[in-house]
């Protein structure tokens, strides 16, 4: 049994493992940089421990300081978080050899999902549905021009140890194509040390829908449904839901049981996600996600699964605690971001000191973070402030949670992304569910519509602004008042 973690991360994430593990009777051991002295995920742990200057690489990825940190603790596992060293098949490696369990897969299965090629060649084998592309990697024009000739043009090159957009390159027709293969297999190099990149048809606006996965060392795996994460700007996710709009319970039931059986197949252990693509009702297999995600808690809302518990339970050598016919989703959840960005300076991070603070709550909300008032967000590390996630029993109930919570959340002293989120909460096409990857560059009046609600929301400003230090510098009001002209053109029905 695991008596003690070390949680190999910072912000809200470790503080979300470590609610975890204080409800589970299980202590809890944060290490922290110097920037994160003050941060309160390091005062919310049980012990903790500096493990170095403010840059991750001398830190947060120093994984034999970090491994030697939990041995000299007691710690039996170390929960990696998302992002640091939440996939780094090496750190699994060493977690292997020193005896501590690491929460997550194996290092052989992190090492098969962090190569795209060899796991979209897995998939194909267990019998995933995959975009038509190529099966290994492509290094030689005449490859190339093979390849694209079955699929026919627009097609996507990407690099085969990345993943998550980077270095991406979308080609148009033969004339690029040349210029296109080049340019991703330098990007490859020297981003992830490997020149290999793949091609795939390019699919245009597709919604990006991802399942989660829960595989246990019994050889267990069962899927938690879906969310939709189409709302992303650059790569970084912004907006996520559970379930989507665009997926039945037919369709739910068919995707998960292939999901689940595939990760079954690959000896999967700990949670995952299964990315796809989906346009024209059918879906296409994109990567593994091998680690628990920033969006995991609309998947808790609909479902009621703690799923960090599992991971522990997993980890721990227990069975999962639900069968896959006990899974029930009920209602629908929405997720936002709350970043420490400006979205009028072409959403410039804005780290900094916050002066006042209040987070919204009451009826189906929840808020994940890891800030306080007089905290100073460092700016080192990801400018993300929490996560502002609601339930609500249909979609139309939670987009009007959602606008409520948004108008209640006050944050001072730096710029948030909130009025962005307000902006979308009441964009037509969002609140219809017409959700696409390139929704925010194609949904142009979107910044027109935030600054007309920025300047509409002034008086209320001052109205609440004796409540906090700083005059003028509220970023966010309690005041669903505001919600008005606006927001009743695109009142959902109830
Ligand atoms: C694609 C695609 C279209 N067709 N693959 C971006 C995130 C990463 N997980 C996969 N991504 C995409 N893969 C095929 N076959 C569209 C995206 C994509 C994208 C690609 C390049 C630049 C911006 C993008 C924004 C959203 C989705």
């Amino acid at each position: 049994m695991i008596n003690k973690i070390l949680i190999a991360n910072r912000g809200e994430i470790a503080i979300r493992v470590m609610r975890a593990c204080r409800e589970m009777g299980i202590a809890s051991v944060a290490v922290y940089s110097e920037a994160d002295k003050e941060a309160l995920f390091a005062k919310y742990a049980d012990e903790a421990y500096c493990i170095g200057p403010p840059p991750a690489t001398q830190s947060y990825l120093n994984i034999q300081k970090v491994i030697q940190v939990a041995k000299e603790s007691g710690a039996d596992a170390i929960h990696p978080g998302y992002g640091f060293l939440a996939e780094n098949p090496k750190f699994a490696r060493a977690c292997e050899e020193e005896g501590v369990k690491f929460i997550g897969p194996s290092s052989r299965v992190l090492e098969l999902m962090g190569d795209k090629v060899a796991a979209r060649r897995e998939m194909v084998n267990a019998g995933i549905p995959v975009v038509p592309g190529t099966d290994e990697c492509v290094a030689e024009f005449e490859q190339a021009r093979g390849v694209v000739k079955e699929i026919g043009y627009p097609v996507i090159i990407k690099p085969s140890g990345g993943g998550g957009g980077i270095g991406m390159t979308i080609v148009a027709n033969e004339g690029e194509l040349a210029k296109a293969l080049e340019s991703t297999q330098a990007i490859a190099k020297t981003t992830f040390g490997l020149c290999d990149v793949y091609i795939e048809k390019y699919l245009s606006n597709p919604r990006h829908i991802e399942f989660q996965l829960l595989g246990d060392s019994k050889g267990n795996a069962i899927h938690l449904g879906e969310r939709e994460c189409s709302i992303q700007r650059r790569h970084q996710k912004l907006i996520e839901e559970s379930p989507s709009a665009a997926v039945t319970p037919a369709m739910r039931a068919k995707m998960g049981k292939l999901a689940a059986n595939a990760a079954r197949y690959v000896g999967y252990e700990g949670a995952g996600t299964m990315e796809f693509l989906f346009s024209e009702g059918k879906f296409y297999f994109l990567e593994v996600n091998a680690r628990v995600q920033v969006e995991h808690p609309v998947t808790e809302m609909v479902t009621g699964i703690d799923i960090v518990k599992e991971q522990i339970r997993i980890a721990s050598g227990l069975p999962l605690s639900i069968k896959q016919e006990k899974v029930r989703w009920n209602g629908w959840a929405i997720e936002c971001r709350i970043n420490a960005e400006d979205p009028l300076n072409d959403f410039v991070p804005t780290p900094g000191k916050i002066k006042g603070y209040h987070s919204p709550g009451g009826t189906g909300i929840r808020v994940d973070s890891g800030v306080y008032v007089s905290y100073t967000i460092p700016p080192f590390y990801d400018p993300m402030i929490s996560k502002l996630i609601v339930w609500g029993r249909d979609r139309n109930e939670a987009i009007a949670r959602m606008r409520r919570a948004l108008y209640e959340y006050m944050i001072v002293g730096i710029q948030s992304n909130i009025p962005f989120h307000k902006a979308v909460m009441e964009n037509l096409r969002f609140v219809k569910g017409e959700l696409g990857t390139h929704f925010i560059d194609r949904e142009t009046t979107l910044l027109d519509d935030m600054k007309r609600m920025m300047k509409r929301e002034k008086p209320l400003e001052e109205k609440l602004s004796h409540l906090f230090e700083e005059k003028k510098r509220i970023a966010a009001i309690a005041a669903v008042a505001a919600v008005t002209q606006m927001q009743r053109q695109t009142q959902p029905k109830q």
